[in-house]
């Protein structure tokens, strides 16, 4: 210890410098791109592009080109509440049934008498599919498509005869449309048809104002027509040549070049009203943005869309695998050394954060924003009980906030609809979000109570305010989060109840996420998971109320209650215990996707390496859950093994959430991979594995922690907590640290080389590498840098 003191004060002395600002880590930005050399057939090989509220999928087929594309407010139902006032009165025989060791009696009355009305809450619609006809392009040569991630630009080349043709195509955020430009080497090549299609009935194609029209109605449960309809419009700008508007169809012969304008728009405004006018919305953008040059448009584009994007870089090297096609490299990437395939798998998923949240949008659902069917898996939804958490997983430390936004304006909306819920289905203050919700905010248990009934879902989600405070110290961001917080928090300090046995407050009934106990029984009382959500939550609160300076009393009764909630326990094989009663090997699926109980190593930092027993439990209980599972269940994985601090089974989960699964696999029991377009594979398709894995490898290269105390942050950063042997050498600049930090890394030969710090609030700053800690004070607004013989010290 006295040498290690040493060690560290020797290094302070010698390492911690300011410089300017102009100091940076060097890292050759490698080409950021998914290409392949054929065109899509299925939709998961298509390329996704969105503006945040727009978004499509490209196919790039070359005589039949297919444009799959959505509105993110786009959804089945009308503005509902589904409360259930017969719930209350069933509340106290639930619990009894529970506390007398009768849960499957428990979950019975629970599906008889106190689920939603409906059960069952509303699905995301497609907005569309424009498809584009070429004649004579069947057989084309020299093929090529791509997503560009350094531009947000998908371009799709080839040769037919003698004439190369080229299509880009993006959804700008900038003038709120996705826009196609066609061209060729040769004047006068530019032939095509387009018309709208959709998957809903197709009566309300129409041409108007010089360009082609499509409505569609959202459907909900039942195929039952909703309130919201969708209103796009195409308008085709030719130069030279014809453009000829009939029969639903547009058709261009002998133009030079043409540019396609696609808008879209519905008819919702909030969660309560959807009186909103489409038509009108979608002329004035598409009236606008005529006016504009294709160059400026695409110009525009790419300078909103790097603004975000370039603020992080990551290198691991280059081998000759770059060079294939994405979709063969994805094949390979467990044989072949690519670490550059992890490193676009990583920006991929800034890119679809970008692409699919922005402030103003909705939330990334379950598909993000790209969605083809009006039956979609799980209604492509905000499944709270892990899928929407951790979509947003990479938004803070990956440096983009302001996409977390979206969240926030969900988490306000849900506040207001489950007051009501707590109200009405348990008689209690606050409010109470459950597994699932959707544009309309509905906040009730559905599905059935083995899935549903789990009253943790919106405390959950309140973390994410934190998060935010805690990387940004944004202090009327806080004082704005805090009624939602301390109102999620009144729901708990009125529901917990005494556990006649353990005589600790607990949650009764709930269940740790979708993991039955016995036979198809999930009900339950103090679900480890519920019980360290909790405890954040009231930590949360209790900072944020004394940052604040308000609520003094109830922050003493969030104390009290604190303090009193059920314990992480230990079981006999040494596992974390996920439920109250040690029965973590006697439950019908031990290796259950859900790894619920581990929130306590991630997201939460209640499991760290200083509480050492937890610490070796949370190990345990993850090996024996197995490296298998669903994709955000892989992706969730790489994050714990990361806080583990165990690089190489971190990787290892990478390989796993990596693995190729075909375009045709939609079976659940496949387990996670990839498909081609690298979008995550649950089976079917879902976001938050792309997310997750993003997350993952940030925490691999750099955790941070922040603690409060005198009514201030403090950050605490680990460097190459977890770097595994397949990236002995690279860096990473842009990096996001809790307390209010900027961070670069650059490595080599598995040992940190240079880190540069830029403090953004003045904070305390502890450094960890290894076995050294470094402690300092840190000026707003400087850099510091340390750089030198920073070696890793045997066994740190
Ligand atoms: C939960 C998970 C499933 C899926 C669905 C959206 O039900 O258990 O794996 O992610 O949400």
């Amino acid at each position: 210890m006295a040498d290690f003191n040493k060690t560290a004060a020797l290094l302070l002395s010698l390492i911690l410098t300011l410089v300017c600002f102009s100091a940076t880590v060097t890292c050759d930005q490698e080409p950021l791109v998914l290409f392949y050399d054929k065109p899509a057939v299925q939709w998961v090989e298509a390329l996704p592009i969105g503006n945040g509220r727009l978004g499509a999928m490209v196919f790039g087929r070359t005589a039949n080109e297919r444009i799959q594309f959505n509105e993110d407010t786009f959804w089945g139902g009308s503005p509902y509440n589904p409360v259930n006032p017969k719930s209350l009165a069933a509340l106290p025989q639930a619990r009894e049934l529970v506390f007398e060791g009768k849960a499957e009696q428990a979950q019975k009355l629970i599906d008889e008498k106190m689920m939603a009305v409906p059960p069952y809450q509303a699905k995301y619609q497609p907005a569309g599919l424009l498809k584009l006809s070429f004649p004579g392009h069947e057989k084309a040569t020299d093929y090529r498509r791509q997503l560009d991630l350094n531009t947000a630009v998908v371009t799709v080349e080839y040769k037919v005869a003698d004439v190369t043709y080229k299509r880009r195509i993006f959804s700008t955020p900038v003038d709120q449309v996705t826009v196609m430009q066609l061209t060729a080497d040769k004047p006068g090549s530019i032939n095509f048809s387009a018309r709208f299609d959709a998957v809903q009935k197709k009566e309300d194609l129409k041409i108007e104002d010089g360009c082609l029209s499509l409505e569609v109605y959202g459907v909900g449960h039942n195929k039952a027509i909703g309130d919201l309809r969708c209103y796009s419009r195409l308008k085709v700008i030719a130069e030279n040549g014809d453009v000829k508007l009939e029969d639903n169809k547009c058709t261009v012969t002998g133009a030079d070049s043409a540019v396609l304008l696609l808008a879209s728009a519905t008819s919702y405004v909030n969660y309560n009203d959807t009186s909103g006018d489409p038509q009108a919305k979608v002329k004035r953008q598409l009236d606008d943005v005529a006016k504009k040059p294709f160059d400026g448009i695409i110009t525009d584009h790419i300078q909103a869309y790097q603004q975000m994007f370039n603020r992080v870089r990551l290198d691991f090297g280059t081998t000759d695998a770059a060079k294939l096609p994405t979709d063969q490299r994805l094949k390979n990437f467990a044989q072949n050394d690519d670490p550059q395939l992890a490193a676009l798998y990583f920006q991929f998923g800034r890119y679809l954060l970008i692409s699919c949240s922005r402030p103003g949008t909705q939330p990334a659902n379950l598909q993000g924003l790209w969605n083809k069917s009006i039956d979609p898996p799980w209604y492509s939804k905000y499944t709270v009980n892990i899928n929407t958490e951790m979509n947003y997983w990479p938004a803070e430390p990956t440096n983009l906030s302001e996409c977390h936004e979206p969240l926030f304006a969900l988490i306000k909306d849900i506040s207001e609809t489950g007051s009501k819920t707590a109200a009405v289905n348990y008689g209690a203050g606050g409010w109470v979000c459950h597994h699932n919700t959707d544009l309309w905010r509905a906040t009730g248990p559905i599905d059935g109570a083995f899935w549903g009934f789990w009253p943790t879902g919106g405390a959950w989600l309140c973390q994410h305010l934190w998060y935010h405070y805690e990387y940004s110290g944004d202090n009327d961001f806080l004082e704005k989060a805090y009624p939602v917080i301390k109102s999620a928090a009144q729901f708990f300090v009125d529901t917990l109840v005494e556990h006649p046995k353990y005589h600790w407050l607990v949650t009764c009934p709930s269940m740790s996420p979708e993991n039955a106990m016995f036979d198809r029984v999930s009900t339950c009382a103090g679900p480890t998971m519920d019980m360290q959500i909790i405890r954040d939550l009231f930590d949360d609160c209790i900072m944020a109320s004394e940052i604040l300076d308000t609520d003094p009393n109830f922050r003493r009764i969030l104390r009290e209650k604190r303090d009193r909630l059920a314990p992480m326990q230990i079981g006999s094989a040494g596992q974390l215990q996920e439920w109250l009663k040690d029965i973590d090997l006697t439950v019908p699926e031990p290796q259950h996707r859900h790894v619920s109980h581990l929130y306590g190593l991630f997201p939460s930092s209640q499991i760290r390496k200083d509480t050492p027993d937890l610490f070796a439990a949370a190990r345990k209980s993850l090996e024996l859950r197995g490296d298998g599972g669903t994709g955000w269940s892989k992706g969730w994985k790489i994050n714990l093994w990361a806080r583990l601090q165990d690089g190489d089974h971190a990787y290892k989960m990478l390989c796993e959430q990596l693995k190729f699964t075909p375009a045709d696999v939609t079976s659940f029991s496949a387990g996670g991979g990839t498909y081609p377009n690298l979008f995550d594979a649950h089976p079917p398709f879902q976001i938050d594995g792309n997310f997750g894995a993003t997350s993952g490898i940030c925490e691999m290269l750099m955790q941070s922690y922040s603690h409060y105390a005198d009514k201030k942050l403090a950050g605490e950063i680990y460097l190459l907590p977890a770097l595994p042997t397949a990236w002995p050498s690279g860096s990473i600049e842009g990096l996001r640290a809790r307390g209010g930090f900027e961070v670069d890394i650059e490595w080599k030969d598995g040992n940190l080389k240079l880190v540069r710090i830029k403090s953004l609030l003045g904070n305390k700053l502890t450094i960890r590498y290894g076995n050294i800690v470094i402690q300092t004070q840190t000026e707003k607004g400087e850099v510091y840098l340390y750089d030198g013989e920073l070696k890793r010290p045997e066994g740190g």
